[in-house]
């Protein structure tokens, strides 16, 4: 089976679905926003693991189009949502999509006057690999961006290998801890002050803070007293089908 053929097919056909995960207010315990994320099985292939799909589509091109697919139904989607709730949606976003970074910025700017969505419940979730890249109009892009009222989230954080100062350089409005820090927080001290130290960074920065992967209550109190803002994880619940999303999010308000 030829892999590419068949992520091309379910481009064409109508074969990818995008699934809501929750995010929490920690202090509140209520859902303010969905990070979307994309979903596909194929006939042959069966599941295939975003993560997999998505490195491919790098390779290959499609990117662009999953990208535009993630794009316009989240916003379709939180859109309408915006009548049960003034919900957020955060759409992630490869490096790869940034090469072309008019492009990126006129089709972010379309997507949401098609669709009525706010401009400020847009977050345009980035990982740190974005910059390592030095293009020089990712700069004023990003600014633009944040000019225009979209927010924007460091991905992943503490995972990639890029130096520090990029969250000086760029005006971020979230910091999304990686679920890998937040794991062993019961367990671990050194993670414990690992995470304590990143929330204080980002407070003194002026930036939100996600703790990511939340699976224990343990860890959701922990993050609660240090004044994380917001969570994500199977805690509260896993990535959803839209439908089941707006079934939550309808019961939640
Ligand atoms: O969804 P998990 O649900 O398995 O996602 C695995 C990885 O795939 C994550 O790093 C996530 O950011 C990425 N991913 C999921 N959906 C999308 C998407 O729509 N666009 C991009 N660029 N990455 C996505
Ligand atoms: O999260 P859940 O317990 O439903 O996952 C069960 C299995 O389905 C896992 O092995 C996982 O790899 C796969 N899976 C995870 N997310 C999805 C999804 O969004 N859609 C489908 N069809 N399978 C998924
Ligand atoms: O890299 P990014 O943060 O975009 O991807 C989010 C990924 O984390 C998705 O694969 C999503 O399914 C997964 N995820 C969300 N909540 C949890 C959780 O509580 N535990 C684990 N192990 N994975 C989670
Ligand atoms: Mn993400
Ligand atoms: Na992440």
């Amino acid at each position: 089976v030829n892999i590419n053929r068949r992520l091309r097919y379910a481009i064409d056909n109508g074969k990818l679905e995008m699934y809501y995960q929750p995010l929490i207010n920690l202090q509140t315990g209520k859902i303010c926003g969905a990070e979307a994320l994309m979903r596909w099985t194929d006939e042959e292939l069966g599941f295939v693991p975003p993560d997999e799909f998505i490195l491919l589509a790098e390779r290959n091109g499609l990117i662009h189009q999953l990208g535009d697919f993630a794009l316009t139904q989240a916003c379709q989607q939180a859109a309408k949502w915006q009548a049960i709730s003034p919900m957020q949606i955060a759409v992630n976003f490869s490096s790869v999509q940034f090469r072309d970074c008019h492009a990126l910025l006129a089709k972010i700017i379309a997507v949401l006057d098609k669709t009525g969505l706010p401009k400020s419940k847009l977050d345009v979730e980035v990982t740190e690999s974005l910059m390592i890249s030095q293009e020089s109009e990712l700069s004023s892009m990003l600014a633009e961006l944040r000019h225009l009222g979209i927010q924007l989230s460091i991905d992943d954080f503490g995972t990639g290998y890029s130096a520090l100062s990029y969250l000086q350089k760029y005006a971020f409005s979230k910091l999304k801890i990686d679920r890998a820090f937040v794991m062993n927080l019961s367990e671990n001290e050194a993670d414990r002050s690992l995470v304590k130290a990143i929330i204080a960074m980002a407070k003194a920065l002026n930036l939100k803070v996600v703790a990511e992967g939340i699976e224990e209550q343990a860890q959701a109190d922990f993050l609660k007293r240090l004044d994380c803002e917001y969570g994500q994880g199977y805690l509260f619940s896993k990535p959803l089908p839209a439908d089941e999303f707006e079934k939550l999010l309808i019961e939640d308000n």
